[in-house]
């Protein structure tokens, strides 16, 4: 078994509902036992060249898997599409994106997956709702969560509420 964190992000279609949903699909999968998550955290978007988006409501789940990284990617990207994920364009908005944060300790890079997901040292959405699940995590290749912290602002993000 692995122990593994997702990242939720959504920013059209009531985020909230939209991650509130991934949240139960996620729970409710047979090869999936969840084990905590955050609550719902809101930021202004980050976007390529600065173009304006919806805000965004993150959140951060863990859970315990048998099933190996690129097997997990198939099934949060059939969840991420069963949302109403369209891809058009890197970054773009979306109804539901779903990241791999870290899978055990292990780091990965090959033409499909990049775990630790390589965003995750800079975002304070990602951080604070990792924090709130385990303080003492360590980033493989990145060092101690508890650092990285430090080096981004909480201005940059919300609490907005629990999961339920
Ligand atoms: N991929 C590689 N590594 C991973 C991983 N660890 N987990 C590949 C999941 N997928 C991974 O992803 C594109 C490809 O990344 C996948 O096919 C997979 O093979 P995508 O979800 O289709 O596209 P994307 O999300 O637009 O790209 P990317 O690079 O994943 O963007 P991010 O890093 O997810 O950023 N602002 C706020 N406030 N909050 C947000 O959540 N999110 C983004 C998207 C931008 N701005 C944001 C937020
Ligand atoms: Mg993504």
């Amino acid at each position: 078994m692995a122990i593994v964190y997702v990242g939720l992000g959504s920013n059209l279609d009531n985020p909230a509902k939209q991650i509130r949903q991934a949240v139960k699909t996620i729970a409710e999968h047979e090869g999936i036992h969840l084990l905590s998550n955050s609550g719902l955290f809101s930021s202004a978007a980050l976007t390529w060249h600065n173009e304006p988006q919806p805000d965004y409501m993150n959140a951060v789940i863990k859970f315990e898997t048998a099933m190996t990284p690129h097997k997990l990617l198939d099934t949060l990207q059939a969840i991420e599409n069963s949302q109403g994920r369209v891809r058009n364009q890197k970054w773009g908005a979306r109804t539901l994106d779903l990241d791999i944060l870290l899978y055990d300790q292990l780091e990965l890079n090959d033409e499909r997956l990049t775990i630790p997901h390589p965003e995750i040292t800079q975002r304070a959405f990602v951080l604070y709702p990792l924090n709130s699940i385990d303080k003492n995590l360590q980033i493989p290749g990145f060092g101690y969560l508890a650092d990285l912290l430090n080096k981004v602002s909480m201005d940059d993000v919300k609490f907005s509420g629990e999961m339920q």
